[in-house]
C-alpha cells in the first residue's frame, strides 16, 4: 500500500510489509539522488538570448526549469499590451472568461450541501464585450466573481488573431530547439485573486509574461509519490444570482471521495472486457474512455468528417449547442484523455497500457469497430458517470500535513516571472500559478518526447498506484 495512504489510515512504518516499507525507500532514494544529482534548489536564470542548441543542452534535455530574463522584451507586445490598448483596440470584441466565484477554475471546492461533499469545479464560462471584462478587472469590488481570460483552446491564435503580430506565433529559439511547431498558443490575462491550482501538463511549456508578474510553485517529477491525487466528481460553477454561484455536478455523479492514489483503495478502477478481472470489475477506464468517445461522437456527428480531434477540441464543442454540462466534461475528459493517453495517438502508436491491445490509437477516434474497450464500456452505464476526476488534492499555498503528511518530502520550487522574462517549465512538472493584477501573458505548449523520461515517470506513476 502507498506510504501516504497508509499514514493517512494511522499506520505505523512498523506494519508495512516488507515490500511496501522497500517500495517507500526506494521513492525516498528517488528523491534523494534527484535533490543531491540533478536538481536545484531555485530555478536557475540566464540572460537572454539562448542558443537554441545550449537552451536543449542545458536544460530540455535533462528536463530542468530555467527563467530566462528579458527574452521577450523585444516584443512589440512588451511596450504595447496594458488595460488601456486592450480596452482601445479590443473594446468591442466578444471575448470567453472563465467566472469563479473566488477565482480558482479548475479546483477542488468544497460543496455546501448536507452532507458537503468536494467537485472538481470547473468556471462559469461567458461570453462578453472586451471592454466589459476589462470593466470586471478594474473595479473588482463592483463586479462579483473573478475573471480570467485563460481558455487554453489556442486562443491566443484562434481567439485573438490580431494580436498574433504582437508577440508571434511561436518563440523561434525554442521552435528550433523542439524542432516542431507550438501545438498551441494561449493568452492569459485576469484578476490577482485567479489562481491555477497545482497540475502538470504532458507539454515544453514556453511561458512569457507581458505585463506584470506570475508566481509559480513547482514540483519535480520525482516528488510524485509525494503528491496526493484524489478522485471528484465534476461539476461547474453557475451564477444563479449576482454574485451567488452554485456548484452544479455534472452528469449522474458518483460521489467517491476517499479514493485517493492507491488503486487498491479504489476497486472500481479496471480493465477491458478482455483483461483479466473484468468479469468482476466496473470499468472506470472503459467508461472514461466511452464517455470521450461518445463527446467525440456527438462532435463528429455535428461538424462531419472534417472535424480532426486533435485540433481545437475546445473550439468545436464551444460551437455546438450542447448542454454546458457537457461541454464542461468534454473540456476536463479531453484534458484527461490528452494527459493519460495522448501517447497512443502519436504516430509511434503503442498498446493500451490496461490491456496491451495494439492499435489502441483507433480506440479514441471514433473507430466503432476497433474499440478495444467497447464492450466493457457497453456494459459500464455511461452515461455521464464517467464524470470522476483524479485531481491534486493539496493546495501547497496551505498544504494540509494532517491529512498529506507524505508532502513533507516534496519539493517546492518557488520563481516569480516579470514582464519579458520567459519560464521554461519542462514537461510532466507540476505547476501552480499566482498572478499580479491584469498581468497579462503567453504561453507556448509544445509537444514533449514520448521517450525515457516519459516511460520512467509512467512507471513511476504506476508504481504509486499500485503500491
Ligand atoms: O498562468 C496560469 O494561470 C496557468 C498556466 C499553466 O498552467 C500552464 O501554462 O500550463
Amino acid at each position: 500500500m502507498y506510504y501516504g495512504a497508509l499514514v493517512e489510515l494511522g499506520r505505523s512504518c512498523f506494519t508495512m510489509t516488507v515490500s511496501e516499507q522497500r517500495i517507500l525507500k526506494s521513492f525516498r532514494l528517488l528523491s534523494t539522488d534527484a535533490k543531491e544529482l540533478y536538481l536545484r534548489s531555485a530555478v536557475p536564470v540566464v540572460d537572454s538570448p539562448v542558443s537554441p542548441l545550449e537552451f536543449y543542452r542545458d536544460w530540455v534535455a535533462p528536463n530542468l526549469p530555467v527563467l530566462i530574463k528579458g527574452a521577450v522584451n523585444t516584443w512589440p507586445a512588451i511596450r504595447k499590451w496594458n488595460v488601456q490598448f486592450f480596452r482601445d483596440f479590443l473594446g468591442k470584441k466578444l471575448v470567453t472568461v472563465a467566472v469563479t466565484p473566488n477565482g480558482y477554475a479548475d479546483a477542488i471546492v468544497t460543496g455546501s450541501g448536507e452532507p458537503s461533499s468536494e467537485y472538481f469545479v470547473t468556471p462559469d464560462e461567458r461570453v462578453m464585450l472586451m471592454s466589459e471584462f476589462l470593466d470586471a478587472l478594474e473595479n473588482n469590488d463592483q463586479y462579483p466573481g473573478v475573471f480570467y481570460i485563460q481558455r487554453q483552446n489556442s486562443n491566443l491564435t484562434k481567439d485573438f488573431p490580431e494580436l498574433v503580430t504582437d508577440v508571434g506565433r511561436d518563440v523561434p529559439w525554442a521552435t528550433e530547439a523542439f524542432g516542431c511547431e507550438p501545438e498551441a498558443a494561449n493568452i492569459w490575462m485576469g484578476d490577482k485573486r485567479a489562481v491555477t491550482s497545482m497540475h502538470k501538463d504532458p507539454f515544453e511549456n514556453i511561458y512569457c509574461v507581458v505585463s506584470g508578474y506570475k508566481d509559480f510553485i513547482l514540483h519535480p517529477p520525482t516528488d510524485r509519490p509525494w503528491i496526493p491525487y484524489k478522485k471528484f466528481p465534476l461539476a461547474r460553477y453557475k451564477e444563479i444570482s449576482p454574485g451567488i454561484f452554485d456548484i452544479i455536478p455534472c452528469g449522474n455523479v458518483q460521489r467517491n471521495n476517499n479514493n485517493s492514489d492507491s488503486e487498491k483503495e479504489n476497486p472500481q478502477h479496471s480493465y477491458c472486457n478482455d483483461c483479466p478481472g473484468a468479469a468482476t470489475a466496473s470499468s472506470e477506464v472503459c467508461s472514461k474512455e466511452k464517455a470521450l468517445h461518445n463527446s467525440f461522437e456527438l462532435i463528429h456527428n455535428n461538424l462531419g468528417e472534417e472535424s480532426d480531434l486533435s485540433d481545437g477540441f475546445v473550439n468545436y464543442l464551444s460551437k455546438l449547442e450542447i448542454d454546458d454540462c457537457v461541454k464542461a466534461e468534454s473540456k476536463v475528459l479531453y484534458k484527461m484523455y490528452v494527459n493519460e493517453h495522448k501517447v497512443k495517438t502519436t504516430s509511434h502508436g503503442g498498446p493500451c497500457q490496461v490491456c496491451n491491445k495494439e492499435n489502441y490509437k483507433q480506440t479514441l477516434t471514433l473507430s466503432d469497430d476497433e474499440d478495444g474497450c467497447q464492450d466493457a464500456s457497453q456494459t459500464s452505464s455511461h452515461s455521464l458517470s464517467a464524470s470522476i476526476v483524479p485531481w491534486i488534492c493539496i493546495d501547497p499555498l496551505s498544504p494540509d500535513f494532517a491529512s498529506y503528511p507524505q508532502y513533507r518530502n516534496a519539493t517546492p520550487i518557488r520563481v516569480r516571472v516579470e514582464a519579458g522574462d520567459v519560464l521554461y517549465l519542462p514537461s510532466l512538472w507540476f505547476h501552480h500559478v499566482q498572478q499580479s493584477h491584469a498581468c497579462i501573458a503567453i504561453n507556448y505548449w509544445y509537444d514533449m518526447q514520448y521517450d525515457l523520461k516519459y516511460a520512467y515517470f509512467q512507471f513511476l506513476e504506476s508504481l504509486v498506484m499500485k503500491s
